[in-house]
């Protein structure tokens, strides 16, 4: 049947009326339904060895217009909607977008997907199907105030699979439903599977509080994405929904073994794990104690799973690095603890050395630990940061089983990430090179060819202007927020982390103000744009979002300031909302403090998206500057080398940085009478401290040189033409970092599926 006529028929026994009479809540449900048939319809791909993709966080964004590009169905139902005088763009504005993650882990696994599907490759996710995602996030009186976000309608792209699997919990079993949504692949006309799992009768209710008796739990265990662990019961909390998870998990993969006609002794052939951080780690000896049922020994269960399983660090932060108490396991899932003993035991026996134990002496189970001694394989992210876990973070891991580690450069990808989001550079891109870079973005080079070609430059900056204006009129229609488009856009969207310094950009933005105070003005106006959300428990991130707030209404009631800079913080930073302002975005903020940001990806979205990057040299953003070369991109700040010295012999001083003119200006400006006037003393006063004495993540040891950087940054930006091509080069430049060359890499080197 023709895409129309069946749209038509969807729509008619759906709500009784053709499209020209649905409402756009109406369209929109039925372009759901139709694409998620469509997607239901395509084969799995050929399965060999099939991998399982689990992770705690799967941050899909908006499904619409992605499941309809990878189907081939985006201009179809383009025209067909504009036929009709309808715009897709509204329709789509319907769909709530499922936050199932908090940042960069989370939507890194959902970029995954969408290339592991577009290669054809076999792999499902598996997560939990959290009710209420990340907490909407609103700005009351300057400061983050948290809403539950329901996401779940009626009519979603979660569907009922009627599979159900029983998890044993200490004392009790709760039965886990397994809901699925369809990743079709663009290009490659098959489809997998994220696999959310559920429980049976879930609370109506957000909930204050937890008491973890079985009803509670059996009520409650998904209503939220994973809690923070600030406090005993978050962290109880995460416990059992990881289990329930792997559970759950373990419990699909040796169902659909079986269904594919192996034996559990097989479970090495034919299946591929990939934990995704540690949150997944007890599927290890999940697996193990399911397989020991089902007729192995201890040794063949042991030797098949470390067969299997294979593990992504994400960070060397050590608050992330999960370590559960045993007494929290023999709670949750006491039949868990003979087998991590045992684990343990054998880990001991072969080696000595306290640091690379399972269980330490205070009975904590190292959970990365587990992982490195029975998985297969151990990557990080970027080429830096699994240079420092092989050098530093887990030296004595690698010094046992070098062969273990490897390198996977995260990617992202370009069909939700310049395609759907930036089709008017998408447009120009095909106009100079050709559509090729659909399919291979490292195609995207031949763009260098362009690099002197004024009329390909000029379309860049009329584009890049475009896409400012659009954002412009989004800020000012959604959140009041009134930006001169014609200023430059210098963005940071990230989690508020101290180590994400959007302290440092605020120390920036300090100078400025009082530069321009003092009749010192700027070389030409700026705009900065904040987006991020803190934990809600996470006290210091807080107080730097009142800092950001206070800043922005100073100077929005500064008619001498306004001008020449405005800050504008976006509430509620998403996924949705990425798409909107990296598009539109000059100059792009990578300024963790260098060995901290492990590799991120945001950087990497804004590359392409044509924006030039002011950054330390960490994570990827040291590929980037190796890619572009070091007239394209901003860099300064002192190095890893220097900063992990520095973090071992204790010798970072602040207080000495403080205690020069240049800083203490800047830092003292947090309580000055202006912004004590704006803000709550108390938060101020609380992040003027800690940054003169603590600064943990050592923002005053960079903030001269990031000026001075930045400065020049802004400088640079009125050569037109110069700037121009430093898009340019960006854009060419970024292909090496689509996903899809990154899941080619775990496929080769770890997975080997086909
Ligand atoms: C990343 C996390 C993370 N690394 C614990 N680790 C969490 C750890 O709620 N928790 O318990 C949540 C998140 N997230 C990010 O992963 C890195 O910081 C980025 O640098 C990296 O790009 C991303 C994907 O690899």
């Amino acid at each position: 049947m023709e895409l129309k006529e069946r749209f038509w028929q969807l729509t008619q026994e759906r709500f009784g009326r053709a499209p020209d009479q649905c409402d756009d809540g109406q369209l929109y449900e039925g372009l759901l339904l139709l694409t998620q048939q469509m997607a239901q319809s395509l084969p799995a791909p050929d399965s060999g060895r099939k991998l399982y993709y689990f992770s705690a966080e799967f941050l899909m964004g908006k499904l619409l217009s992605n499941n309809l590009l990878a189907l081939g169905l985006y201009d179809p139902v383009k025209k067909i909607l504009s036929d009709l005088g309808r715009d897709l763009g509204i329709i789509e504005s319907m769909e709530p977008e499922p936050s199932l993650g908090n940042g960069g882990l989370g939507r890194l696994a959902a970029c995954f997907l969408d290339s592991i599907a577009a290669l054809g490759l076999p792999g499902d996710g598996v997560g939990l199907n959290y009710h209420y995602g990340l907490f909407r996030q609103k700005f009351v009186h300057n400061k983050q105030a948290e809403e539950p976000d329901p996401w779940i309608q009626p009519d979603s792209w979660l569907i009922a699979t009627g599979r159900t699997f029983s998890v044993p919990f200490g004392g009790f079993d709760l039965t886990a439903v397994l809901y699925d949504i369809v990743v079709p692949g663009a290009g490659s006309g098959c489809a997998n599977r994220l696999h959310l799992f559920d429980v049976e009768r879930p609370a109506p209710q957000p909930w204050v509080g937890i008491s973890f008796d079985k009803e509670d739990i059996a009520h409650r265990l998904t209503s939220f994405l994973y809690p923070d662990d600030s406090d005993e019961a978050g962290r109880r909390l995460r416990v059992y929904q990881q289990y329930f998870m792997v559970s759950a998990g373990a419990q699909l993969i040796l169902t659909e073994l079986e269904e594919r006609g192996f034996s559990p002794r097989q479970l090495s052939d034919h299946v591929v794990i990939q934990i995704n951080d540690t949150h997944p780690s007890m599927v290890i000896p999940e697996l193990i104690r399911l397989l020991t049922d089902r007729g192995l020994s201890m040794d063949e269960a042991i030797d098949q799973v470390s067969r299997t399983c294979a593990y992504t660090n994400h960070t060397i932060l050590a608050e992330a690095l999960e370590k559960w108490p045993l007494s929290f396991l023999q709670d949750v899932a006491p039949q868990l603890v003979p087998i991590i003993q045992e684990l343990d035991r054998r880990v001991r026996e072969d080696h000595p050395d306290p640091r690379v134990a399972i269980l330490d002496s205070q009975g904590l189970v190292h959970m990365a630990h587990m992982d490195i001694h029975y998985g297969f394989s151990v990557n990080g992210v970027a080429a830096l940061h699994t240079q420092i876990l092989k050098e530093s973070e887990l030296k004595p891991f690698y010094d046992l089983y070098p062969q273990k580690f490897n390198n996977k450069t995260n990617g992202i990808t370009f069909r939700r990430w310049l395609e759907a989001c930036n089709p008017s550079l998408a447009g120009l891109i095909d106009q100079c090179i050709g559509g090729g870079w659909r399919k291979d973005p490292r195609q995207l080079e031949d763009l260098l060819n362009f690099g002197d070609d004024p009329a390909v430059l000029e379309r860049l900056l009329a584009i890049k202007q475009d896409n400012k204006n659009q954002l412009c009129r989004l800020l000012w229609a959604e959140q009041s927020i009134a930006l001169d488009p014609q200023s430059i856009f210098d963005i940071q969207i990230k989690r508020l982390h101290e180590y994400k310094r959007q302290q440092m950009n605020a120390l920036y933005i300090i100078r400025k103000y009082l530069d321009i105070k003092a009749g010192r003005l700027p070389q030409r106006p700026v705009s900065v744009l904040f987006g991020a959300k803190a934990a809600p428990a996470y006290t210091m991130a807080k107080h730097i979002i009142h800092l950001i707030l206070c800043l922005q209404q100073l100077i929005e009631r500064d008619p001498q300031v306004r001008p020449w800079l405005r800050v504008a913080m976006v509430e509620n930073y998403n996924v949705t909302w990425a798409e909107r302002l990296i598009p539109a975005c000059d100059i792009s903020e990578q300024i963790s403090l260098a060995s901290k940001e492990a590799s991120g990806t945001g950087n990497m979205k804004f590359m392409a998206n044509g924006a030039v990057t002011l950054g330390t040299m960490d994570g990827a953003n040291v590929e980037i500057a190796q890619l572009v070369g070091p007239e394209n991109i901003y860099t300064f700040g002192v190095q890893s080398g220097q900063v992990i010295q520095m973090y071992d012999e204790g010798s970072y001083r602040p207080l000495d940085l403080y205690h020069r003119p240049s800083i203490e200006e800047l830092v003292d400006f947090l309580v000055s009478p202006e912004l004590l006037s704006i803000g709550d003393p108390a938060c101020l006063s609380a992040l003027w401290n800690d940054m003169k004495c603590k600064d943990w993540f050592m923002a005053l040891l960079d903030t001269e040189d990031y000026i001075a950087a930045r400065d020049q940054c802004v400088g640079d930006y009125g050569d037109r033409q110069g700037w121009a091509k430093k898009m340019l080069v960006n854009i060419a430049r970024s292909g090496y970092f689509s996903a899809d060359r990154t899941i080619q890499e775990y496929d080769q080197d770890i997975w080997r599926l086909k």
